[in-house]
Order: structure tokens, then C-alpha cells, then sequence
């Protein structure tokens, strides 16, 4: 692949940065194998909206389909590897201060060497007890099929269903990672916006909040999102192609 070089100016705020927060979204790891959200009714997800399962109502009504949704994910994270724009990452933080704040709720950021500041949504390797809260450790499944069905395990404290430690639709943010992220997002002066198409709230408000306080905010991104006219730069490319052209 030919090398792919960033606009001057882009050049410029990322050399003047002092203050650098990484805002990732689901296309931070498209290239590593791990599908998006909304561009993934063509693809993986063939027969749910991951919209429609992501809900504590989906879990209400059918806790084998979701459990099982959620571990093979899981085990689908557990099988790839982080990216070049991931190790990008983690070799800026080592120049910079640089806070990590992802949407993402695998593991792909630590992986290539990052410390996350913030898991906005959560993690898939953080399965919970859905009444007590109790973490509870769980196996990997070694060959569930995308949609299978499987009982989730009981809580080993209270016998309740462990449910995936995520944030679902209509769910409130953890409130620490929450509190990181506002911190971290007031005293920067430039946010790379990575992979995200900007329409969950929230968290969608971050770079609208590093835009009204004065800092530069950059957006990689193949398409355009709802975040575009907000954004200092835009730029139409990869997480795993731009990165590491940006931080060279
Ligand atoms: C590439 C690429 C490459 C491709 N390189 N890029 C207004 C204010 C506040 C809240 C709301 C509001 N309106 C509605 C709400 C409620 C709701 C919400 O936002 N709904 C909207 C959809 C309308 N929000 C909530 O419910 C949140 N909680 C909350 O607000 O609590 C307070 C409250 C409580 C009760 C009532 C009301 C409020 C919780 C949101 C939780 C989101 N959870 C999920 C699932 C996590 C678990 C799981 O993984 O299954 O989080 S949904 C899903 O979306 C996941 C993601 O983190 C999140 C964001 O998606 P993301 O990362 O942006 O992915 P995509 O697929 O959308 O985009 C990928 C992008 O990558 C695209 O742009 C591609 O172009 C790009 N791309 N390849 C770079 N190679
Ligand atoms: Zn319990």
C-alpha cells in the first residue's frame, strides 16, 4: 500500500499537542478483524441488529441469545490482534500526555501497550453478576457459532444470571470512567477522534465538549459522520493507515 500523508496542518497541531486524548469508536478496530456497529448489517452480523441485542430488554427476553452473542464476540476478540493505528497509539503515549478514552469493549488498545483511561461502554472481559454485581470469571468458549444459544453461568454469590459487563442502550456510563473522560477531555488541547460514527450519547458529547473548551480536534474516518461539521480536521482515511502516519 502506498504510504498516506496527513495535511500540513494536521501535521502542525499534532507536533504542537501537549495534551492528547485518543477517542476511539468500533472502526479503531475494524482492521484488526473486529466488526463495526453500524457498518455491520452487510457483514457479520447477518441476522441481528446489534443495536436491537445491545439492550437490557434483549436480555430480558432472551438471555441464552445474548449471553451467547457476547461470548462470541469475546471469543472472536480473544482470536485477533491489535493494529498498526493501536500500536500508534501506545508509541505517542510514550512522547505525550496522552489519555486513552474508547468506546470499544475489547482489549485491543492494552494489547499493543496502551494504558485506557476510560472504557466508556464497558468490556467484554468483565462479566458481572446481573443482580449482586459480583465480577465473575469466565472461561472463554473455545467454538460457539455467531448465534448460538447458551445458558449464561449463575453468580457463584447469589445464583443469579452473570450478564456481559457492558453498557447497554438506556443504561448509565460507569461513572468513574465516565468522570476520567470529562477530566481528561477539559484539559486537552487536541482530541483525535478515531473509528466512531458519533451517534451514541453520551459519549458523542466529548468532542463537542474538546471543541467549545478550544482544543483541536481531528476525526479519522473513511466516511463522513455526525461529528464531521463539528471537527477542526477531517480526515477520510483508516485507523491502522493514518495513526501511524500521523504520529511518525
Ligand atoms: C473506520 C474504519 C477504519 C470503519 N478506520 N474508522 C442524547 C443524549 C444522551 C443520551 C441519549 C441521547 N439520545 C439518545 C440517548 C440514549 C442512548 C443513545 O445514544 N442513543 C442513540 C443511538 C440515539 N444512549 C444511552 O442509552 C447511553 N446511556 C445513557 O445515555 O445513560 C443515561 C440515560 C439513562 C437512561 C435513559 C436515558 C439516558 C448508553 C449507550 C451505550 C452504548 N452501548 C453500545 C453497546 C456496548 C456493548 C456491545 O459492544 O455490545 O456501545 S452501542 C454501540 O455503539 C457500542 C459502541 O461503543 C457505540 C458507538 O459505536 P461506534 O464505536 O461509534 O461504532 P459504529 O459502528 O457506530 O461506527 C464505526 C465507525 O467507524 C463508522 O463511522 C465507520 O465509518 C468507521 N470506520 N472502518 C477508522 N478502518
Ligand atoms: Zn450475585
Amino acid at each position: 500500500m502506498s504510504p498516506i500523508e496527513p495535511d500540513p496542518a494536521l501535521v502542525d497541531a499534532v507536533r504542537g499537542a501537549r495534551r492528547v486524548v485518543v477517542f476511539s469508536g468500533a472502526g479503531m478496530s475494524a482492521e484488526s478483524g473486529v466488526p463495526t456497529f453500524r457498518d455491520a448489517l452487510s457483514g457479520l452480523w447477518e441476522r441481528f441488529d446489534p443495536a436491537e441485542l445491545a439492550t437490557p430488554q434483549a436480555w430480558e427476553r432472551d438471555r441464552e441469545l445474548v449471553w451467547a452473542w457476547y461470548e462470541w464476540r469475546r471469543a472472536l476478540v480473544r482470536r485477533v490482534q491489535p493494529n498498526a493505528g493501536h500500536r500508534a497509539v501506545a508509541d505517542w503515549a510514550l512522547s505525550t500526555e496522552l489519555a486513552v478514552v474508547t468506546q470499544n469493549v475489547d482489549d485491543l488498545h492494552e494489547r499493543a501497550g496502551s494504558t485506557v483511561a476510560a472504557h466508556l461502554h464497558g468490556s467484554l472481559f468483565a462479566p458481572r453478576c446481573s443482580a449482586c454485581g459480583t465480577p465473575a470469571h469466565v472461561d472463554v468458549h473455545p467454538d460457539l457459532a455467531p448465534v448460538e444459544r447458551l445458558a449464561p453461568p449463575l453468580c457463584a454469590e447469589c445464583r443469579a444470571p452473570v450478564r456481559p459487563g457492558v453498557v447497554w442502550f438506556g443504561e448509565d456510563l460507569p461513572p468513574a470512567a465516565w468522570s476520567v473522560a470529562q477530566d481528561a477531555v477539559e484539559r486537552c488541547d487536541l482530541m483525535v477522534v478515531v473509528g466512531t460514527s458519533g451517534v451514541v450519547y453520551p459519549a458523542a458529547e466529548l468532542p463537542l465538549r474538546a471543541v467549545a473548551s478550544g482544543a483541536t480536534v481531528v476525526e479519522i474516518n473513511p466516511e463522513p459522520t455526525d461529528l464531521t461539521s463539528a471537527v477542526t480536521h477531517s480526515w477520510r482515511a483508516t485507523a491502522a493507515r493514518a495513526l501511524p502516519a500521523l504520529v511518525a
